[in-house]
């Protein structure tokens, strides 16, 4: 099994210099990750909580008695509480996050807020192995994956993500975001925004690294670069090498010129059609589909 020292290595070593977003999200990264959020030119947190307030009444009928609902990559636990203000007879929570300490904490304060709620934090990426406590008698396991955490995966892995989660709420459902395909100019600035909270995200990961395993860099030595990629229909960030950059990881040394850049995340954007058709192909039945005014973002249910 791989760990963040073993992929970091790799992505220095190259061909394609890519590493997993999954490892933006330590306690700092997930505290920025909040902060960019909040950000005016980010816009899917801001439309999707809007699409949860308005629906939340249909949502939680549709989620039934006594249904064990499981937040992959939970992060600060803000969305669902929009869920759980609206489940009287919720069975049980259980978040899943790879930052633990984070989770935990989110967690005090949701217990404080629902204090009849039993939560059931998992610590673990929701992408591996994972052990869930079993499905309540009388209710269904409901997914929820909000934020379009599923574009960071490419649509070929997408799928099989998909097909592991229906198996996995084999008899219940999925509700999942997914950020619409859109003008670019608006994805451009949602990644760049103008107060640079999203380049300190992504030179996170270095710091990160730095924390963690003593990774040593020149932070200023590293250029946030951003841009939608049409072809793909998703952003790629980038972190940019200002000239040649040493690094050295572990006694390893390691060096990077701009042609060499480290690519830290793809952000896929799908239409309706073309998500519901690759959740068909996972198994699930797309049953309802949810999206706001301008055609930003879509709130997928999906029969599992
Ligand atoms: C958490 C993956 C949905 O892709 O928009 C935000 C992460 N990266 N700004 C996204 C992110 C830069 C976010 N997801």
């Amino acid at each position: 099994m791989s760990s963040f020292a073993d992929d970091l290595h790799a992505a220095l070593a190259g061909p394609d210099h890519s590493i997993s977003p999954k490892y933006f999200y330590d306690a700092k990264g997930s505290a920025l990750f909040e902060q960019i959020c909040e950000l005016p030119e980010y816009y899917p947190t801001r439309t999707e909580v809007a699409l949860l307030q308005r629906h939340a009444a249909e949502l939680a009928q549709r989620m039934g008695p006594q249904a064990q609902l499981i937040e992959y990559g939970a992060g600060a636990l803000m969305k669902v509480r929009l869920l759980l203000a609206h489940l009287d007879r919720c069975h049980s929570f259980v978040p899943v996050d790879i930052s633990g300490p984070h989770l935990l904490e989110a967690c005090k304060a949701l217990q404080r807020d629902f204090p009849a709620l039993s939560i059931t934090p998992v610590v673990a990426d929701f992408t591996r192995d994972h052990e869930l406590p079993p499905a309540p008698d009388g209710g269904q396991r409901i997914g929820f994956f909000p934020g379009s955490s599923i574009g960071n995966f490419t649509p070929e892995e997408a799928l099989s993500f998909l097909r592991m989660l229906r198996e996995e709420l084999d008899g219940g459902a999925l509700l999942i975001g997914a950020d619409l395909i859109k003008e670019p100019g608006v994805l451009h600035a949602a990644y760049n925004d103008a107060a640079g909270i999203t380049g300190r995200f992504n030179l996170n990961l270095l710091h990160h690294a730095q924390r963690e395993l003593g990774l040593e860099f020149d932070p200023r030595g590293f250029d946030h670069y951003a841009f939608y990629e049409p072809r793909h229909h998703r952003i790629e960030m980038h972190l940019m090498p200002r000239g040649v950059q040493e690094l050295q990881l572990q006694g390893r040394r390691y060096r990077l010129s701009p042609g060499e850049s480290l690519h830290t995340e793809n952000s896929h954007k799908y239409s309706v059609e073309g998500f519901q058709a690759i959740a068909r192909e996972a198994g699930f039945d797309p049953q309802h589909c949810w999206t706001d005014d301008k055609n930003w973002f879509s709130l997928h249910w999906l029969k599992a």
